[in-house]
């Protein structure tokens, strides 16, 4: 049989790219396939290079949750580029983008655009650490917060899909000064803070985990957090870059009502283009600078088309109807469950808002360790099966999947008849 667009892509890619990726989770190495080149996408579709229309459950790992394509943002996209596309200067949009985010989290009274997710955790962490000047930073086995070197010492996402226990390239020296904590386990947190009295800078946490598939926050678990940051003299930190604007519009710390000191965002607030923020009270910002002596930069920081992209975005979402989204996700989740537990395997679907992750096994969901637990044997050959029925579901047990406004009635019911004639 020839070779597939795809796989001849694929092959060239493989040639002058590291893996034929610029992520490593697009890969699809956890399930043992070859990724699916994309020519194009539109509302909750994606079309391949073989020209195979597919139903859309990644969302770019989070930015399209108004699906793809949103004629809002590409018009301003379009406008924007016509207006060039970066002045090395500041310009109106940054401005009100960040007004926006203001305006939509009562904890954040200032905000830094950056241009990744990455780029926001590495700054927050920076800023904490000026701030309090102290080096340790908590952070849980499991959790993903971009690929600072900080945060690479047992890190969730593409990682634990690779089971890289932590990472050539990154010092000891880095990773010492970061401690880890299983999700859900404030014991845990509670010992480290006593243990290094007066050392923790900041507690990082996704306040639901997206990067160990799906798992919730235990009744109590948030607000334990922000009471031993308080005690502690600790920075809080959300790490809010895929729950920033998805969970909520007020994110999920508008949803769970706690306020962290940071946050950090990215995905949803460029629309789909590179954008990363961080912000929280202004008497933490004012020491970046210039107008603070803790220091970050970027060339394209607010760059008008990224600034663009975002505002459309946040626009449609501020009117959007969230609630009525996560009824229909339920709905979803719960068929779901009932034909893949009909074929007599364990399975669990965490989820919440518009998110999703498929686990095999019938353990507690706690932390990573359970997460583990689950069967990815099973997990591979559902994920195969659902793909060849055109369903593109997240290649990873360790990652979330994402629906979006534009996913219809019919796309929810083509991948239960796909999940119908799943086979284990
Ligand atoms: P980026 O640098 O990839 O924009 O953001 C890093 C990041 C930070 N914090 C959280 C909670 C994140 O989920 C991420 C990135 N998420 C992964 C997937 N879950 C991005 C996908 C990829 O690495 O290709």
């Amino acid at each position: 049989m020839s070779a597939t667009r795809s796989q001849e892509l694929f092959a060239r890619a493989c040639n002058v790219i590291p893996g034929g990726v610029n992520s490593p989770v697009r890969a699809c190495r956890n399930v043992h396939c070859d990724p699916l080149f994309i020519a194009s996408a539109q509302g909750a579709h994606l079309l391949t290079a073989d020209g195979r229309n597919m139903i859309d459950f990644v969302g770019s790992w989070g930015p399209m949750l108004l699906g793809h394509a949103y004629p809002e943002v590409t018009l301003a996209v379009r406008e924007a580029a016509l207006r060039g596309t970066s002045y090395g200067a500041p310009c109106e949009d940054e401005v009100r983008l960040a007004e926006e985010v203001c305006a939509a989290l009562p904890s954040v009274e200032m905000v830094r655009m950056v241009n990744s997710g990455t780029e926001a955790t590495m700054s927050a962490l920076r800023l904490a650490r000026g701030v309090t000047g102290r080096d340790k930073v908590i952070k849980f086995i499991g959790g993903y917060h971009g690929h600072g070197d900080a945060f690479l010492a047992s890190a969730g996402s593409g990682l634990a899909t690779f089971s890289i226990p932590g990472t050539p390239g990154v010092p000891e020296s880095t990773v010492r000064d970061t401690l880890l904590a299983p999700y859900n386990d404030l014991d845990s947190v509670r010992a480290l803070f006593e243990n290094n009295p007066g050392q923790v800078a900041a507690l990082f946490v996704e306040p639901v985990a997206g990067n160990m598939g799906l798992l919730l926050p235990q009744p109590g678990f948030l607000q334990g957090l922000r009471d031993l940051c308080t005690l502690h003299g600790a920075l809080l930190i959300f790490d809010e870059v895929i729950t920033g604007f998805r969970l909520s519009y007020a994110g999920a710390q508008g949803r769970f009502d706690i306020m962290p000191d940071l946050t950090t965002f990215g995905k949803i607030i460029g629309g789909g283009l590179p954008v990363g923020a961080y912000g929280g009270r202004a008497a933490f910002m004012e020491r970046i600078a210039p107008q603070g002596d803790v220091y970050q930069a970027g060339t394209l920081s607010g760059n008008p088309l990224a600034m663009a992209a975002g505002l459309a975005t946040l626009s449609v979402l501020r009117h959007s109807d969230y609630s009525a989204l996560e009824r229909r996700v339920d709905a979803f989740v719960a068929e779901l469950e009932s034909i893949l537990r009909g074929k007599g395997v364990p399975v669990q679907i965490p989820h919440i808002a518009s998110m999703f992750t498929v686990y095999f096994t019938d353990a507690p969901l706690r932390d990573f360790s359970c997460v583990q637990a689950a069967n990815t044997d099973l997990f591979e050959s559902f994920y195969k099966q659902m793909r060849e029925k055109n369903i593109f579901l997240a290649p990873s047990a360790f990652e979330a999947n994402m629906v979006s406004f534009a996913h219809s009635d019919e796309d929810f019911e083509a991948a239960l008849d796909a999940a119908r004639s799943v086979c284990f």
